[in-house]
């Protein structure tokens, strides 16, 4: 008796939270952050599909928007306004590259990866603008690298 009402509770529990486990990633726009100016904190998230990510207007004058071509066949695109919030959801696995508009050449760029990607080559190879260059290939060698943080 005792535990069919615990397994009642675990149901009406995961019934409010909408009956599923995804998660939803806070991504900070900075002017400044641990790793320059001019950067999404942090630049490299890893979620499961189903996933959220929330870019947040810390700083104004940042948008959060995906990169022409670095993103899974079948992902969905999406530009964020400058100066708000987006929060995406990610459904389709793969890499998404990420870019504040006004600021890609400087290297504002972040990567979302979902589940287990098949487009790293793909996206490895869409040509980047400025700095994001430079940003990419250390993200791309974290992810190697199995980090999602620099710390
Ligand atoms: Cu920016």
């Amino acid at each position: 008796m005792r535990r069919c009402l615990v397994a009642a509770a675990v149901g009406v529990a995961m019934a409010m939270a909408g009956g599923a486990t995804a998660a939803e990633v806070e991504v900070k726009m900075l002017n400044k952050g641990a790793e320059g100016l001019m950067v999404f904190e942090p630049a490299l998230v890893k979620i499961a599909p189903g996933d959220s990510v929330k870019f947040v207007s810390t700083d104004k004058g940042h948008n959060a928007e995906t990169i022409k071509g670095m993103l899974p066949d079948g992902g969905t695109t999406f530009v964020g306004k400058t100066g708000e919030d987006v929060a995406v959801k990610f459904d389709q696995a793969g890499i998404y590259g990420v870019k504040c508009a006004p600021h890609y050449g400087m290297g504002m760029v972040a990567m979302v990866v979902v589940g287990t990607p098949a487009n790293e080559e793909q996206a490895r190879a869409v040509p980047q603008v400025g700095k994001a260059k430079q940003v990419f290939a250390v993200l791309f060698e974290r992810l190697a690298a199995n980090k999602t943080a620099a710390k």
